[in-house]
């Protein structure tokens, strides 16, 4: 599971990456940190069961604080793009490049409308964050209907005469995008298009097929950011001008101040929350007490820095992902060396237990007898779709 992290330049897209990856919670083996300068592991958070079993808990794969998972998302950053991109201006095909792998995006934008198309700074209202929306949209749509479109006539024509299955041919020339069968298979279903026909599709045509595509393989969230210096006229025009895209007004700059506060231990924070403590006032420098005065404004006015939450609304609701905890042994919810709820995985919503058998195993997968529920010790078919919670055990033969 990968989350990109996408829109024009300059709107703060690093500084959000800088932040949702810095060092902030007591972590085990994982590596919460920045992989190279793009990739790099978040988290998100997730009410941990280990007390309906006395915890404490033993995680592996993710930390566990006061009751909470920080379950891994890996991010990367990717340089902005600019009007023309899918075409190649700013070299925003090879940014794009980077975005194949992604399963969903948080497309950051410069709520305070102080920057422009091409990431110049420019004086505060000056540009509608809904104009950058619009425009980077259309520069994923431009970029997915290039490749479903190379030679659409020729090729289309050629399926029609071999009787190809369509589902198969279209998801054939975007397995490079990352776009499945699946997506393929959904986004036909609901589309007026003349599927036995597909040379008679015009380009209109690809381009509605591609934002379809887009829709149902890339969910997105607009990280409106730079909320420190724009107005609550601002956040609703953005809101009212994007119809149903999910929205999350925040400052990354603040969230980054206050992490890198927390580490440097002079203040109490953890993500997400209203306040922070200072540890020793004493200790801290003019600098340092106007910039921490400025966060506490921020946090009075706008409740949190809306940074953690953004991933979280994002994963959670937008890409509807669940927290399962697989275990090995379904009475005491540990693995084969006693660790109690070892591991927390993010799957999508829907997934079967067969399904998570093979993401904890190949082996697993391929030798799935049954699972068992840890909560009610029920045992659970291959197609048993999972909640969000579960902690469960697969049975296979060894
Ligand atoms: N006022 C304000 N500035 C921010 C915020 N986040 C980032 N910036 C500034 O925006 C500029 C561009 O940030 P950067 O992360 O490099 O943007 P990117 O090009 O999208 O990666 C920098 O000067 C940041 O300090 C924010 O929440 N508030
Ligand atoms: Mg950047």
């Amino acid at each position: 599971m990968e989350v990109g992290l996408i829109g024009k330049p300059n709107v703060g897209k690093s500084t959000l990456f800088n932040a949702l990856t810095l060092l902030n919670v007591p972590v085990g083996p994982y590596p919460f940190t920045t992989i190279d300068p793009n990739r790099g592991v978040s988290y998100v958070r997730f009410p941990c069961p280990h007390s309906e079993k006395g915890g404490p808990c033993t995680p592996g794969n993710s930390a566990c604080e006061k009751g909470v998972r920080h379950v891994p998302v890996h991010l990367v950053d990717v340089a902005g793009l600019v009007p023309g991109a899918h075409a190649g201006k700013g070299k925003g095909n090879q940014f794009l490049d980077n975005l194949r792998q992604a399963d969903g995006y948080l497309h950051v934008v410069d709520l305070s409308g102080s920057t422009t198309p091409e990431g110049v700074p420019a004086e505060l209202g000056s540009y509608r964050p809904a104009e950058e929306v619009r425009f980077v949209e259309e520069e994923l749509v431009l970029w997915v209907a290039g490749t479903l479109g190379r030679q659409w006539d020729k090729q289309a024509r050629g399926w029609e005469l071999s009787g190809a299955k369509l589902d198969e041919a279209i998801a054939g020339r975007l397995t490079g995008l990352g776009i499945t069968i699946g997506h393929v298979q959904h986004a036909l279903r609901d589309s007026p298009l003349d599927q036995t026909h597909p040379a008679k599709w015009k380009e209109e045509d690809l381009l509605r097929l591609s934002k379809e595509l887009l829709k149902i393989a890339r969910p997105r969230l607009v990280a409106a950011n730079k909320a420190d210096r724009s107005t609550e006229e601002q956040l609703t025009a953005l809101k009212e001008e994007l119809g149903e895209l999910p929205l999350q007004p925040m400052s990354a700059d603040m969230e980054l101040l206050l992490r890198r506060a927390t580490k440097a231990g002079l203040v109490s924070y953890q993500p997400g929350e209203k306040s922070f403590g200072l540890n020793d006032p004493e200790k801290l420098s003019a600098g340092q007490k106007k910039a921490l005065g400025e966060v506490e404004a921020f946090l009075k006015r706008w409740g949190t820095t809306g940074v953690i939450e953004s991933l979280e609304s994002l994963v959670f609701q937008a890409m509807k992902q669940i927290v399962v905890f697989p275990v090995e042994d379904e009475t005491k919810w540990t693995d084969k060396q006693g660790r109690m709820l070892p591991d927390a995985f993010l799957v999508p919503y829907g997934t079967t237990a067969r399904q998570m058998a093979y993401r904890v195993h190949t082996d697993l997968g391929e030798n799935f007898i049954r699972a068992i529920d840890g909560r009610t010790h029920r045992a659970l078919g291959a197609d048993h779709a999972l909640s969000g919670g579960e902690v469960v055990r697969i049975v296979a033969r060894r």
